[in-house]
Parts: structure tokens; sequence; C-alpha cells
């Protein structure tokens, strides 16, 4: 089962248990205060170096930290995140990576 690392405030956790729970995903919520310290602690900082919550730890130990990362990957192939052919997936990275629109309608970001 999947364990997670969040603060029941924060958005970027938010997002991460919106989606664990619409897919109907088993998992263990560690509520961790990030007022309280506890993230730069060195049990925590071994587990994402970041010091940041929402942070995953898969089954096999292995963690995976970034909320954009995590509804990524949790997201790849269910109705959220469809299986698009490459070129689509990379647009829309891009255009969550930069905020823009991808491609740009012509005359714009130009000079
Ligand atoms: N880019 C990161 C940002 C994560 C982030 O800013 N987490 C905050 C809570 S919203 C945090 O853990 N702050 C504690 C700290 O920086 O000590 C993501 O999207 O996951």
């Amino acid at each position: 089962m999947l364990t997670v690392y969040g603060d029941i405030r924060s958005g970027n956790c938010l997002k991460v248990k919106w989606l664990l729970d619409r897919l109907g995903r088993d998992y263990r919520w560690v509520e961790t205060d990030v007022m309280s310290g506890v993230t730069r602690s060195a049990d925590f900082l071994a587990r994402n170096p970041a010091g940041q919550v929402p942070a995953v730890v898969l089954e096999d130990g292995r963690v995976l930290a970034q909320s954009n990362a995590i509804i990524g990957w949790l997201g790849e192939g269910t109705a959220f995140i469809p299986a698009y052919p490459a070129i689509q997936r990379w647009i829309v990275r891009v255009e969550g990576a930069f905020g823009i629109r991808n491609p740009l309608p012509a005359g714009e970001g130009q000079g």
C-alpha cells in the first residue's frame, strides 16, 4: 500500500489525496505538520531531501516527491490522464511546465 506524507492544509498535498480518493486507491496518510519543523528532521530528509510534502512511499520503498509528478504518475492510464499518443503527452507536459498553451496561436510569443 502507498504511504503518503502530507499536510491536510496544503493544496499540493490535497491534490494527491483527492486523486487517490477519486481513483479508489488504498493508501496510508501520514499527517505531517509542515509548521512543526518535522519535514526538516533527519528522518524526513532521508525520505525526501527537499524537506517537503507531499511525498509518496511506494510498496518497495522508493519515494516520489513533487505533487505534479505524483499526480502524473497516479493518473497515467486512467481517465484523468488517458493514454494519449506521445506527441499529445508532451504538449500537455509543456503546458503544465510553462503554464502556456502549446502551440501558441500565430503571432503570440514572437518578438
Ligand atoms: N513543488 C512542490 C512544493 C511542495 C511544497 O511547497 N510543500 C510545502 C507544503 S505546501 C512544504 O512541505 N513545506 C515545508 C517546508 O518547506 O519546510 C510540490 O508541488 O510538491
